[in-house]
């Protein structure tokens, strides 16, 4: 999407939305990656439960998720479900064999499923622990994300760069 004129303004230009993280990360920051969450009516799968860091093998604490709605989001057609607090946590992921997929252990009724209306954003931080559920409803649920990242971060898994990677605010 970063390529997209369209969602580059959405999101990535966005003051009302960089103002925010801006107020958590601190004058500059970097896109880590950006995404769109497509469940198809009726099929749309899960999203196991996992961490973004430990997804985009980043130690650092710094990485802020902004989630938006592009459809309601309701715990029947899959919205994101959060673990509040699991980022003042060590939470336990075991490794998916032949994958680079995580799925986090934890009590799952201390889920807490994040309705949202279209356009709503949602942000968490990269240690929060989420996922979704399936969509079993008869239209689709569809979200962006933007993943941004304090400049100093770095990854075990993924290499950065300016093009991929710009500086959201500062630089
Ligand atoms: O939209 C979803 O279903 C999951 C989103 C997600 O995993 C994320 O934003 O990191």
């Amino acid at each position: 999407m970063v390529q997209d004129p369209f969602f580059r303004e959405m999101l990535m230009r966005n003051p009302r939305i960089l103002d925010k993280v801006q107020s958590i990360l601190g004058p500059s920051f970097r896109l880590l990656e950006d995404q769109m969450f497509y469940k198809p009516a009726r099929r749309g799968a899960p999203i196991v439960f996992h961490h973004d860091n430990i997804h985009y093998g980043i130690k650092d604490p710094k990485v802020v998720v902004c989630w938006i709605a592009l459809d309601a989001a309701t715990s029947e057609n899959g919205c994101l479900r959060l673990l509040p607090k699991s980022h003042l946590k060590e939470i336990p992921h075991d490794r998916v064999p032949g994958t680079r997929r995580r799925i986090a252990q934890f009590d799952h009724s201390e889920l807490v499923d994040m309705h949202a209306a279209p356009g709503e954003l949602i942000m968490f931080d990269g240690r929060t622990v989420h996922g979704s559920g399936p969509n079993k409803t008869s239209t689709p649920r569809r979200a962006l994300n933007m993943v941004c990242m304090d400049p100093a971060t770095t990854s075990e898994l993924m290499s950065f760069n300016l093009e991929s990677n710009p500086y959201l605010r500062g630089g």
